[in-house]
């Protein structure tokens, strides 16, 4: 073998004149990825030669995996009201869906009926506004719950909504312990990466372990907690971080469900857990098997005596910013290698993204392509036929063996600070991610990383797609009008009854919010008035906006047009007696924070002032803020469909103020066809997915010379 390989090498130097080891691709997670891998690389791999459906788990939870059952088609939906959100699904499932998984409005994560002045722009737009126990059962009307498995997607308000679920099966003549599905219920992340938590983490740790407990006792076929890294990665994290962060989160549940003097068997086995799956392809098949080998190591720890509490069962969704605008067509490609990587990762559960989602919201025909996808895995390719097909496969094997071992590091890392709440109060988790994430759009924007479409092969003249816009005021009026009529036709008295109690319970721990939170939901308590009386039991949340620094200027430094860039802001800067100002906002409740972080930093780094509003603002406090800080620009980052509301508020309430000299700019996912109409408004310009960060930096410049010059 040695002298093959000597052989080899010589070829191989040949074939590419010059030292193969150059070939060698080191990834984001530091990870060196050879042209060749053999028998040799497996030496050593103590990992190896295992069996799916036995202990450590890592080819698969099941014995016979898809030959037996193939994995589950549920394809995250929800938009406007439940009635429309309830036609799409009931379509879907005839469609050859296979279970429901449901996208709630941001106004409904956060914790806000629709009526509630914070929340205009988000009504019905990113996920279906649900209200109450009425909305609920509109969302499921002619959806058997006792057949067909429910996701829900929520961690936030995540009390009423389960309470809500349960009051709506229960109505619709299904108990609870027939209930089948999943409730996201991760709150760790959320203070991580997707920002819709409410309540401050320790308190927040105590609805998780109700809802455990609760679920334990009550609901025995309903996953109680989808632990989840998917949100992680698309926040710029490496498979590293990832799979690192997401074990260590589901070690801290499992604590503080202990805690409660559960028993371990009693849960584990309903712990359920979320991958993203992006590009890099035999990585991610090699991660989902590696979370499962260090599952059952943590798990080990428990003593559990069941083998279901060993396993890690997962759900996965392809990579929603590996998504491009630019010609979107090329997404349903991604998507495709994408969901065959999951697939050969042994995925339980599988969300495809439609192409066009990196624009707007699915439509119907995107939404079957999406769907299709997986049919078509399914049906005609085979892969279903063998268990855990890339198994003893040189390259897979020796990845799952350092992807393992790198996480396992990180986790341990985690445990020496005294595990995953404490990390996330510290911020290490979140700090580490927004480095990656500034590390990666360098490379994309530098050209290292190659996409196609956007960096490298772009075409001259995009084709216009067609989008699904919502009509946000008249969810939001139907909406309010369901709210009126529930709180008129409900029993006052019994609502008050059981909004205290649950208060009380909160506020002691002497029983379980959850239940109690479901006798609220009968008595038609709506989701806003569950969560603002946990909110006076424990405060609101709000997160110190921070910005990484010279990561991103680090990668260009030397580069002429950077420097460039730089120079031309020194001199801005030396007219204007300081560095020009630029307020980075996020308005309304969406948390997708990933955009804007990444160009507070790299515009942080060229030369600009940099302030970062806090998360959730509303245009009025986001231009009180801009006064205060004297700036002279605001970026606006939206990705959640809000913007056509909160845009012109923003320059409305900026002209308000007297300070209309400010340029407003918009960033983030905006779809092509609404430019012009933020154009109209105020907006001077607007930068959508796949902007190359320094062309915004210097177009921004532009705009502000310009208004020096006028
Ligand atoms: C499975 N079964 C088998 C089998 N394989 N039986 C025989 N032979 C086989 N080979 C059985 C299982 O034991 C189970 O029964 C049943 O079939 C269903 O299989 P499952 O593997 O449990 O599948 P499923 O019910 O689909 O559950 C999958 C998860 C679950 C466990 C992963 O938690 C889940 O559905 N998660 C989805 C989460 C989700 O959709 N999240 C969306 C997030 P028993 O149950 O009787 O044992 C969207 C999101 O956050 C987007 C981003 C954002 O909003 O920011």
């Amino acid at each position: 073998m040695a002298d093959e390989l000597e052989h080899w090498r010589a070829l191989a130097e040949r074939e590419v004149k010059a030292d193969p080891d150059t070939l060698t691709w080191r990834t984001s997670e530091g990870i060196d990825v050879k042209p060749l891998y053999t028998a040799q690389d497996l030496e050593g791999n103590d990992y190896l030669g295992g069996l799916p459906g036995q202990r450590p788990f890592l080819r698969g939870p099941r014995a016979t995996m898809y030959a037996g059952r193939p994995w589950t088609i549920r394809q995250y939906a929800g938009f406007s009201t439940a009635a429309a959100s309830n036609a799409f699904y009931r379509k879907a499932l005839a469609a050859g869906q296979q279970g429901v998984s449901v996208a709630f409005d941001l106004a409904t994560h956060r914790g806000y009926d629709s009526d509630h002045p914070r929340v205009e722009g988000d009504v019905g737009k990113a996920g279906v506004a649900i209200d109450s126990v009425e909305d609920m059962k509109i969302l499921f009307e002619g959806i058997p719950l006792d057949k067909v498995s429910v996701s829900m997607t929520m961690n936030g308000a995540v009390i009423p909504i389960l309470a809500s679920f349960i009051v709506a099966g229960e109505e619709q003549g299904v108990r609870r312990a027939q209930l089948s599905g999943t409730i996201q219920n991760d709150v760790l992340k959320e203070f991580m990466v997707r920002n819709t938590y409410i309540y401050p983490p320790e308190p927040s740790m105590r609805i998780v372990a109700d809802i455990i407990e609760y679920t334990a006792q009550e609901m025995p076929k309903f996953n109680s907690i989808s632990i989840s890294g998917y949100h992680m990665q698309e926040a710029g994290a490496t498979l590293v971080q990832e799979l690192a962060f997401t074990l260590a989160d589901g070690r801290e549940y499992v604590r503080a469900a202990l805690k409660k003097g559960l028993d371990v068997d009693d849960f584990a086995g309903r712990l359920s857990f979320f991958f993203a799956i992006g590009m890099n392809f035999f990585m991610e098949a090699a991660k989902l098997r590696a979370a499962r080998l260090l599952w059952t190591r943590i798990m080990e720890e428990f003593q559990p005596k069941k083998a279901s509490s060993l396993m890690l069962r997962t759900h996965c969704q392809t990579s929603g910013v590996s998504l491009q605008e630019q010609d979107p067509y090329n997404n349903i490609v991604r998507t495709a290698f994408e969901a065959m990587s999951a697939v050969l990762g042994g995925t339980q559960s599988l969300h495809t993204n439609s192409f066009d989602e990196a624009i707007a919201l699915p439509t119907e025909f995107s939404a079957r392509i999406a769907r299709n996808t997986q049919l078509i895995l399914q049906h005609e390719t085979g892969v279903t036929k063998v268990v855990d097909p890339l198994a003893g496969s040189y390259y897979v094997e020796s990845l799952t063996k350092e992807l393992a071992d790198a996480a396992w590091a990180l986790i341990e890392e985690v445990e020496a600070r005294g595990g995953m709440t404490k990390a996330v109060i510290e911020g290490l988790p979140k700090r580490l991610i927004e480095e990656a994430a500034t590390r990666r759009q360098a490379a994309v924007d530098r050209g290292d990383d190659v996409i196609v479409g956007v960096n490298r092969y772009r075409l001259e003249n995009e084709d216009q797609i067609d989008i699904l816009d919502i009509d946000n005021k008249a969810v939001r009026e139907a909406q309010v009008k369901r709210l009126d009529q529930i709180r008129r036709q409900r029993d006052p008295l019994r609502a008050e009854t059981a909004l205290a109690n649950l208060e009380k319970i909160a506020r002691t721990g002497e029983a379980n919010m959850l239940a109690a939170a479901v006798e609220a939901a009968r008595a038609r308590a709506s989701v806003g008035e569950v969560s603002d009386v946990l909110r006076r039991a424990f405060g609101d949340h709000a997160a110190a906006p921070r910005v990484v620094r010279n990561i991103y200027g680090k990668s260009y430094s030397g580069e002429p047009e950077y420097e460039t860039l730089v120079a031309r802001l020194e001199e801005l800067a030396a007219s204007l007696g300081g560095k020009p100002r630029i307020m980075v906002a996020k308005l309304g409740q969406d948390g997708h924070d990933r955009g804007a972080k990444v160009i507070a930093s790299a515009f942080g780094d060229v030369g600009f002032e940099v302030i970062a509003g806090a998360l959730f603002q509303t245009p009025d406090e986001a231009a009180d803020l801009a006064v205060k800080s004297r700036v002279q620009v605001v970026g606006m980052s939206s990705l959640a469909a809000g913007h056509k509301t909160l845009a012109p508020q923003l320059v409305e309430a900026l002209r308000a103020r007297g300070a209309s000299d400010v340029v407003v700019v918009v960033g983030g996912v905006i779809p092509r066809q609404d430019y012009q109409f933020l154009l109209n408004h105020g907006v001077a310009a607007v930068f959508g997915p796949g902007t190359n960060v320094l062309d915004a930096a210097r177009r921004v410049l532009d705009l502000l010379e310009g208004r020096r010059r006028n």
